[in-house]
């Protein structure tokens, strides 16, 4: 039989604190960005099960409202790095999720390899009972006794086996049941967690329970022979002088914790940077999943949504206020930059181009859905049109909005984003004219707004007032690729 405690086990049980807790703050940066919980995807304001807000907004709100309202600061003692910065969240979670399941592969590869299994996952229904009376004998604050030839009580092994091989897959599984990539190409998946809001409440129970258990975790330690667990689980070796442990292991949480303030506060000095250097780690993962899956979504009229957020102030300009007084018929639409067939469309011609109709849920990045139809001109008609040169790598489209004027925050410029031309060929991607069967709304993005449904809200730019195809986005702009990203560090891939 195995070792009790061999030095595999010491290493990936500190890798494992260290990522997890990088996990659970950077979960909360994602979650303050929108603090609420719900179980249908249809996110009705004031209807969501779980709210760490005090801000209330009404579907029937006088004043005007949009999601990015919703959002909270939290605080970097808690969240990773705080203050809103959810791209910056979002980078570090999806950073952090690669080394935590790499950790967790090497971890069960040894556990099988090494017979340690057997230590960990129960081969008879008598675990059951035998946990009840172990819980039994805590009851009456006496230590339960060890299986006999192994180094865990019953409802201990059945604890970490439940741990182990339900809820960290379970945390995968519910985290890839949020990526709007997954959930276009293979919407069933979606609905073994009851859709994205499922998935996502469901994900911060995981962490619930992840907390829970570490609390008691910490609890059982303490109330059973410390300098000896010490000696277990930081040397590897029971026998091992549980002093010296104890301080090695108080040092090792030491580390983990200075670790944790450098990592904040390099996030929030150097955004950036961070930004950048995660983005090295994070972009081709992003990348990957945004060019392999095609949208294969498809909604049912029933399924549309009674209310659907809005997020982005619409553009406040004398151009745009009268364009949309006189019901866009002077709006021009110029297409051009590197391409054989520059054009400038109104909406007359652009309907001309044939149209195409689809009933989708968009996912916004900060977590909040809502299904609605869409119809209008594929992207792909567009591009057969104008026929972009061999140079042509990226489309970026122009909106009227200056958000400086709308948003404020300190941000500014006007906004627009831009997507690989590949993108742009998805059998989903659309110029849209129309929403659920009428012109745009403005709030929506009168009178033409993208759809990419294999993406995040934020790719989808509204208000469109010019597109251009190029070689490289780091000339425009801060270079990032798009105004979330220039000004929010989002990252510039939006599949997840
Ligand atoms: N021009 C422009 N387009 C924009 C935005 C914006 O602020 N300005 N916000 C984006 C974000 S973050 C989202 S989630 C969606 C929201 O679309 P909706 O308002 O129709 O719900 O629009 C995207 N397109
Ligand atoms: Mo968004």
């Amino acid at each position: 039989m195995p070792e009790f405690f061999p030095w595999w086990v010491a290493v990936t049980h500190f890798l494992n604190l260290f990522f997890l807790l990088l996990l659970a703050r950077s979960g909360l940066e994602v979650l303050s960005a929108f603090p609420k919980l719900y179980w249908y995807d249809n996110c009705p304001p004031g209807r969501e099960w779980l709210r760490f807000s005090k801000k209330m907004y009404g579907a029937d709100s006088r004043k005007p409202w949009t999601s990015l309202d919703e959002e909270e600061a939290w605080t970097p003692l808690i969240a990773l790095p705080g203050k809103k910065n959810i791209g910056l969240g979002r980078h570090w979670h999806f950073m952090s999720v690669q080394f935590w399941i790499l950790t967790g592969l090497v971890y069960i590869v040894l556990v099988f390899a090494t017979g340690y299994w057997h230590y960990l996952i129960p081969t008879h229904w008598s675990i059951i009972p035998d946990s009840i009376n172990s819980l039994g004998t805590y009851l009456h604050f006496q230590i339960p006794s060890k299986i006999p030839g192994e180094p865990f009580e019953p409802a201990q092994k059945l604890t970490y086996f439940i741990i182990i091989f339900l809820l960290a897959p379970f945390q995968v599984l519910t985290g890839a049941a949020m990526s709007p990539s997954v959930l276009a190409r293979f919407p069933w998946y979606g609905k073994i967690f009851h859709g994205k809001q499922g998935a996502r409440s469901l994900h911060f129970l995981g962490l619930v329970a992840f907390a829970v258990f570490t609390v008691i975790h910490v609890f059982m330690v303490l109330i059973h022979d410390v300098p000896k667990e010490a000696a277990s689980i930081v040397l590897a070796n029971q026998d091992a002088n549980g002093i010296e442990a104890i301080i090695i292991g108080c040092a090792g949480l030491f580390l983990i914790l200075v670790l944790h303030v450098v990592i904040t506060w390099f996030s929030l000095r150097y955004r950036r940077r961070t930004q950048r250097m995660l983005g090295v780690m994070v972009n081709p993962f992003e990348r990957v999943i945004s060019k392999s899956f095609l949208s294969r979504e498809r909604f049912h009229s029933k399924d549309i949504s009674p209310y659907f957020r809005v997020n982005g102030y619409p553009p406040t300009g004398e151009h745009y206020e009268q364009l949309a007084e006189e019901g866009f018929q002077d709006y021009r639409l110029p297409i051009g930059g590197l391409v054989d067939h520059p054009v400038s469309l109104s909406l007359a011609d652009l309907r001309g181009l044939g149209g195409q109709s689809q009933i989708t849920k968009h996912n916004c990045i900060q977590g909040w859905t809502a299904v609605a139809q869409w119809g209008g001109v594929p992207l792909a008609r567009i591009i057969e049109l104008v026929g972009p040169q061999e140079r042509a790598k990226h489309i970026v489209f122009y909106a009227f909005d200056d958000k400086g004027l709308t948003e404020g925050e300190g941000r500014y410029g006007f906004f627009y984003g831009s997507i690989p031309v590949h993108l742009a060929t998805n059998p989903q991607s659309i110029l849209a004219l129309e929403m659920n069967g009428e012109p745009l709304p403005i709030e929506h993005g009168a009178p033409v707004r993208v759809r990419l449904e294999t993406q995040l809200g934020f790719k989808m730019v509204k208000w469109v007032c010019a597109i251009e195809f190029i070689e490289d986005y780091r000339d425009i702009g801060m270079g990032q690729g798009g105004w979330r990203e220039d000004q929010q560090y989002y990252a510039n891939a939006a599949g997840i």
